[in-house]
């Protein structure tokens, strides 16, 4: 159970990340780089979407890819010849602002226009780390089950945009995409919601869009 003081010491850890977070957008700002937090669990489709955003959008991409422990996804970018720097979390279930900072000095933020940070896949963790992006977007599967959404609605409330994805694959699981997305509204009225499937392609222009609009409303 927390007592008074593990709780303040939550609001310290917690405070001290958002003076990073701060510096972070700052540095961003700094460069022009658009910066976004892509949040979603493990096998949502996360390093998929960065690889057709990769593919599909004019701008110059680097990507912060955050793992547990394995470079695989750094991998997966690397192989589309775009910037790319691994982050290894070790034990941790977020990306914090701290690590971005040290990340920052490895990523070329002269020579891209938008910083995609992939961050380790968990829906509750990192709700509470601003990582200093403008935009974070959070990303669930049909295959999560259509439930996903009201069981995490800390993260939602957090979010800027957010993407039901796998949308190909919700008659085979079961699943109702639209009632996903009426969750979403539920718990965060303002944030546009997109339907999707990295296999289709169907969404991917919406979502191509809604960070146009977002870059262009920053500027
Ligand atoms: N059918 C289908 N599979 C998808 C879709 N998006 C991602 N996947 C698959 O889901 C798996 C996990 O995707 P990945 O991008 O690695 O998820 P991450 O862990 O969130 O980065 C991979 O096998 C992808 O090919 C989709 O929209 N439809
Ligand atoms: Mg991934």
């Amino acid at each position: 159970m927390h007592n008074v003081a593990s709780i303040e010491i939550e609001q310290d850890i917690i405070q001290a990340n958002d003076k990073l977070a701060y510096e972070n957008r700052t540095k961003f700002d700094e460069n022009g780089v658009f910066a976004v937090d892509l949040v979603g669990a493990v096998g949502s489709g996360k390093t998929s979407l960065l690889e057709k955003l990769i593919d599909e959008m004019d701008d110059d991409i680097g990507v912060i890819a955050g793992d547990i422990l394995s470079k695989f996804d750094a991998q997966r970018i690397e192989a589309k010849k775009v910037p790319v720097k691994g982050l290894n979390t070790g034990k941790e279930c977020h990306l914090d602002a701290h690590l971005i900072e040290h990340a920052l000095p490895d990523v070329p933020l002269d020579d891209i226009s938008i910083l995609f940070i992939e961050n380790v896949g968990n829906l509750i963790c990192p709700a509470d780390f601003n990582l200093g992006v403008h935009v974070r977007t959070v990303i669930i599967s049909v295959t999560e089950g259509d439930d996903t959404a009201e069981k995490h609605p800390m993260i939602f409330k957090g979010a800027d945009m957010a993407i039901v994805n796998k949308v190909d694959l919700a008659d085979a699981v079961g699943a109702d995409a639209d009632k996903m997305v009426k969750d979403i509204k539920t718990i965060n009225p303002d944030i546009p919601v997109v339907k999707c499937s990295l296999k289709t392609g169907e969404g991917v222009q919406e979502i191509i869009d809604l960070y146009k609009k977002f870059q262009s409303d920053k500027n």
